[in-house]
């Protein structure tokens, strides 16, 4: 838990991934709510304690494969974001979902990239049950530099997709622009599915360091949609995972 507290990636505070744990802290979280807007009949601004109150959180344990080639695996606490969506009933014309994280310019200093941090899903990735909104990890509140109070887990695509600290979630008709994406698109495409045979322009994605396995344990080889192929494939048959990566 150590391990995946304090190698985090935060870039609203820093490129550094121990650096995240102090600057994080300063992070207002309380209160917090999250808008549901958009291509909806019902659109909500939720408080985060009615938002609690209605989900029941459950344990889900997931690899978190990282763009950069390291990988963890994580018990998440928290609930599918389909039952969240199911409240506020999507419209037959929302197609995607963007989220959109807090931006808080006071402690969020890092230059980097143009915030708020922003990303986004097609529909059925979105209501997929593997997708998730957690609110804790490892039966405890979620910590701030892992995105408290409330962040996206989508297991099957690199990390990046995994938004932290979100605020708003908007059902759309057409694709989001997103932050990776629009920084360097050749490099961060929009699906970003776990791909080793897809390489980042820069380096491999054929293995993976594991961070946090008790022992020296060889590089992993990484699988196809971070091994949830069984599960996601069926979402991608007809698409062309090289070209749509
Ligand atoms: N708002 C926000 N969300 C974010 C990021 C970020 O910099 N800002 N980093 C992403 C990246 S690159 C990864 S790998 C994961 C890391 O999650 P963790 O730090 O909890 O392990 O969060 C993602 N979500
Ligand atoms: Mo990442």
């Amino acid at each position: 838990m150590d391990l995946v507290k304090n190698y985090t990636n935060y870039y609203e505070f820093t490129f550094n991934k121990e650096d995240s744990t102090h600057l994080a802290h300063k992070l207002n979280i309380n209160p917090w709510s999250v808008e549901i807007i958009g291509e909806v009949e019902n659109p909500l601004t939720l408080q985060m304690e009615d938002l609690l109150k209605q989900q029941a959180p459950q344990e889900f344990v997931y690899r978190l494969r990282c763009v950069e080639g390291w990988s963890m695996v994580v018990p998440w606490i928290g609930f599918p974001l389909a039952s969240l969506l199911k409240r506020v009933k999507p419209l037959s014309t929302a197609k995607f979902v963007k989220f959109t994280s807090v931006h808080q310019p006071e402690t969020m200093r890092n230059r980097m990239l143009e915030w708020p941090y922003v990303e986004g899903l097609r529909i059925d990735e979105a209501v997929h049950p593997l997708t998730i909104l957690a609110v804790g990890m490892y039966g405890e509140i979620l910590p701030n530099q892992n995105g408290a109070p409330i962040r996206l887990v989508v297991p099957w695509k690199y990390g990046f997709k995994s938004i932290k600290a979100i605020v708003k979630i908007e059902l759309l008709k057409n694709a989001p622009t997103t932050t990776w994406n629009k920084y360097a698109p050749k490099e961060y495409g929009f699906y970003a599915n776990v791909n080793p045979s897809v390489p980042h322009p820069r380096w491999s994605q054929f293995s993976e360091r594991q961070l946090g396995s008790r022992f020296f344990s060889p590089r992993r080889q990484t699988e196809l949609f971070n091994g949830y192929g069984d599960q996601v494939a069926s979402m991608y048959k007809d698409m062309d995972l090289v070209h749509f990566f």
